[in-house]
């Protein structure tokens, strides 16, 4: 468990220097907004998608430099789709990662240029990188499927507004479980078909990548859910108990959190499980698997 948040926290110092370097400040007034993507940032984050990207391309070789740009992109979007949710109109949260929240930081029409600058500048980066043509089209699609409003990320925030205002549902672990999978999961899913894709994987490897994303895609939601209801606001960096407040279905409240530990472990094995084709190249991403479950922030 130290030995990978060690390596996870050594790779986003690496990651963090090449990171700042991709903002070139405007001179004139419109900097305010360049201002805000990169206080949301460069401030904090664990990286675990860029650290998805570059270890599942490291099981194809690729150097964690070559792997960097869809990273990077990635991380570019994920951080708008936080400043996004922090938002008056959604969360309303004045913390995030542990420092006030964009919005906060800066004022809520600086917020949304701030997210719209972001989810474009993560399609730009992929567009001018150096991976060859073809991959570059791939990541671009895969990238705006997992982000998109169809059957991506923003479909699932979709669902999760809409599932405020269900009252009795019949069948709440579906709800939650569909939520999850596009809400949280398509971006962790992407990270590691990101991975393949600049890794030239072949259809079993990519497979076996798309199987322990989904099952560490459930496993994050879970435990950002009992982080929600157990967890220590210091460490983990906002604002927690809302879920209970807000009467949100989750899985701890639909469960309860005896039986969404119970899940998480058996999903945890399952993620491991799908990597065995790797061998021992692998072993980092399963200490992962293991880390999601074990994380206090
Ligand atoms: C606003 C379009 C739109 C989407 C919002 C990201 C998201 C979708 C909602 C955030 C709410 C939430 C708690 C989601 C569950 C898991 C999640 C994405 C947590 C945040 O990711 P971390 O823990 O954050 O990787 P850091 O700060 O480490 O990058």
């Amino acid at each position: 468990m130290t030995d990978i948040l060690s390596e996870i926290k050594n790779f986003s110092l690496r990651f963090n220097q090449k990171l700042e370097k991709l903002f070139e400040m405007p001179k004139g007034n419109e900097k305010r907004t360049v201002e805000a993507m990169k206080y949301a940032v460069l401030n904090g984050g664990k990286r675990i998608r860029p650290f998805l990207v570059a270890k599942c391309a490291e099981l194809f070789n690729v150097s964690e430099d070559k792997a960097f740009m869809a990273g990077a992109s990635l991380e570019m979007l994920h951080t708008y789709s936080l400043i996004h949710d922090d938002l008056p109109a959604m969360d309303n949260d004045d913390l995030r990662r542990g420092k006030p929240t964009c919005h906060k930081a800066f004022d809520e029409a600086t917020a949304i240029l701030a997210g719209d600058g972001l989810l474009t500048f993560a399609f730009e980066l992929l567009a001018d990188s150096d991976y060859e043509n073809e991959k570059k089209i791939k990541l671009i699609k895969l990238l705006s499927n997992g982000a998109g409003a169809f059957e991506g990320m923003v479909a699932g925030q979709t669902l999760d507004l809409y599932a405020e205002s269900v009252k009795d549902c019949k069948e709440p672990l579906k709800l939650i479980e569909n939520i999850e999978k596009m809400k949280t999961g398509c971006l962790l899913k992407y990270a590691c078909e990101a991975g393949a894709v600049i890794g030239s994987a072949n259809d079993k490897e990519l497979e076996a990548l798309r199987v322990f994303a989904r099952k560490i895609g459930q496993t994050f939601q879970i435990s950002d859910d009992i982080l929600d209801a157990v967890g220590d606001e210091k460490k983990v960096g906002k604002t927690l108990k809302k879920d209970n407040s807000q009467n949100k279905l989750t899985f701890v409240s639909v469960l309860g959190l005896d039986q969404a530990r119970r899940i998480e472990e058996k999903l945890t094995a399952d993620a491991k499980e799908a990597l065995s084709i790797f061998g021992g190249k692998a072993q980092t991403l399963q200490n992962l698997a293991d880390f999601i479950i074990k994380r206090d922030f």
